[in-house]
């Protein structure tokens, strides 16, 4: 604990530091068998998104490969990436999610 003091005596300022953790983005990888559809349900599922907003998100992954479908604590990314990596297995979809931080 700082009392303010250096060692003569001496007042000396610590800045109270507010830590915020960091955050992670949800990746998600374009490939070429699994479904448009699929994906779209993906998107809609996991990351709450409209019918119109997960078509055009699923339209960028495809167009440019990837992209970032949601950003949150590490927790839940891990969670999102685990969901989705689970549901295209059990599905037999090579469809990739990941996460980097951001
Ligand atoms: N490229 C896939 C197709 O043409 C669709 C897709 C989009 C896959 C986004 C993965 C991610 N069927």
């Amino acid at each position: 604990p700082d009392d303010g003091e250096g060692d003569a005596g001496i007042a000396v300022k610590t800045k109270p530091r507010t830590k915020r953790p960091p955050l992670y983005k949800v990746l998600l990888l374009n490939d070429d068998y699994t479904p448009m559809e699929f994906v779209v349900h993906v998107l809609e599922r996991f990351f709450g998104m409209t019918h119109a907003q997960a078509f055009e998100v699923m339209l960028t992954v495809h167009k440019k490969g990837v992209a970032v479908v949601g950003v949150f604590s590490h927790e839940i990314a891990e969670t999102k990436v685990g969901q989705v990596m689970d549901f295209a297995r059990r599905h037999q979809h090579p469809l990739q999610c990941t996460m980097e931080k951001e």
